[in-house]
């Protein structure tokens, strides 16, 4: 900021001031122009500048008085001039230290208001996540078979055929193996042998018991693979949960009344259960489970085919033939086995009628299950 006093550069004989009235009148100028010129020090930068206009020791509007009127001034105006010069300097460095106060306290203040919150703002409302509906079921089934003692163990889903297929009583070309479309892994040559994405939890069951002795108490869930082509009642990835129950003496009959919990504790204090024979390599004998239809309570409608039953779950008593692979001896011990598909039982209890759309994750259908 450049200081706009051309009085200051001459000397008081040039200005013609011979009276202290005259030089009192030049140091009102003096003072004014100064009072005029801070009052535009805005900033940290342009106040330093200011300073150095005016308090520089080379330049500077106080040296220039005390070089070009002080100095030079007549014995009898010296004192005058002094004085004059004394109450400029202590008005100047007064202002300018008060100015630089302002200046802070206006630049805190300015900071401040820009860090502030408005509390009156509305807050940003984050699109909350909640448990797919799979989840939800996989959780409400896990549930119901703790409060029966049994554990949740989980495992791979890449597995060997062994586990998947050979200790679960399908030698490798057996027949049986075809009852699930598998999709094969490449696997390098000298490498772990062929492994498959598991086409049930099953393994699961095989490797926990080749853990711990029995008895044994557990329930899987897990995510399962299939080679189906995807429609309205196929996912080529869909969740299964199996249960295992391992001890001496147990019997059919505790295989029933542990199902029948289930289905009262899932389906309601209605809803009836039926078994019908069937055959899987791993268990003898099996039985399809049904339950009354929750759609139409058994009466009979398009869900159920008119029958009043749906089929809920896969089961029977461990194929003694199992134990052997596991260490266990089948003739000291006794267990049963089920798998049913969550997915399905999800769909069926919430009456929809395609499963592809827990597979879709579309909002408008995963926020009906909050
Ligand atoms: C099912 C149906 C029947 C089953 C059998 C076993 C094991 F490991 F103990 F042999 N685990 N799971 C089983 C039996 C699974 O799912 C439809």
């Amino acid at each position: 900021m450049p200081v706009n006093l051309p009085i200051v550069e001459k000397t008081l004989e040039q200005l013609g001031a011979d009276t202290p009235e005259r030089v009192a009148a030049l140091f009102v100028k003096v003072r004014a122009e100064f009072d005029r010129e801070i009052a535009a020090v805005a900033d940290d930068a342009a106040r330093k500048q200011f300073r150095d206009a005016w308090l520089g020791r080379k330049a500077g509007v106080l040296t220039l008085v005390t070089d070009n009127w002080l100095k030079p001034a007549s014995p009898a105006l010296k004192p005058v001039v002094g004085q004059g010069l004394n109450e400029l300097r202590s008005h100047v460095e007064s202002s300018i230290k008060r100015r630089r106060a302002e200046i802070e306290r206006q630049s805190a203040e300015r900071a401040a208001a820009a860090e502030r919150l408005d509390l009156s703002l509305p807050g940003i409302a984050r699109a909350v996540g909640t448990r797919h509906l799979v989840r939800q079921t996989l959780d409400e089934i896990e549930a119901i078979f703790l409060r029966l003692g049994f554990a949740v163990v989980e495992g791979p889903e890449i597995e060997t055929t062994y586990y998947n297929f050979e200790a679960l009583n399908m030698p490798e070309l057996h027949p049986a193996r075809d009852m699930w479309d598998t999709f094969y892994v490449d696997t390098p040559t000298g490498g772990p042998g062929q492994l498959v994405l598991r086409t049930h939890t099953s393994p699961v069951q095989i490797r926990t018991m080749e853990r711990q002795p029995p008895p044994v108490r557990v329930i899987v869930p897990g995510k399962v693979y299939r080679r189906d082509n995807p429609d309205a009642s196929h996912l080529f990835m869909f969740h299964q949960i199996e249960g295992l129950a391992v001890d001496q003496d147990l019997t059919f009959a505790d295989f029933k009344g542990t199902i029948e919990f289930f289905v009262h504790e899932f389906l309601g204090k209605n809803a009836r259960t039926r078994l019908r024979p069937s055959y899987f390599p791993f268990t003898e004998p099996s039985a399809e489970v049904d339950a009354t239809c929750i759609v139409c309570s058994g009466r009979g409608c398009r869900v159920c085919k008119q029958t009043g039953w749906m089929e809920i779950m896969g089961a029977g008593m461990v194929d003694p033939a199992v134990y052997g692979f596991v260490g266990y001896d089948p003739k000291q011990l006794s267990g049963f086995a089920f798998g049913m598909g969550v997915d399905r039982l999800a769909l069926l209890k919430q009456g929809i009628g395609d499963i592809q759309v827990l597979q879709q994750n579309d909002v408008r259908f995963l926020r009906q299950y909050p």
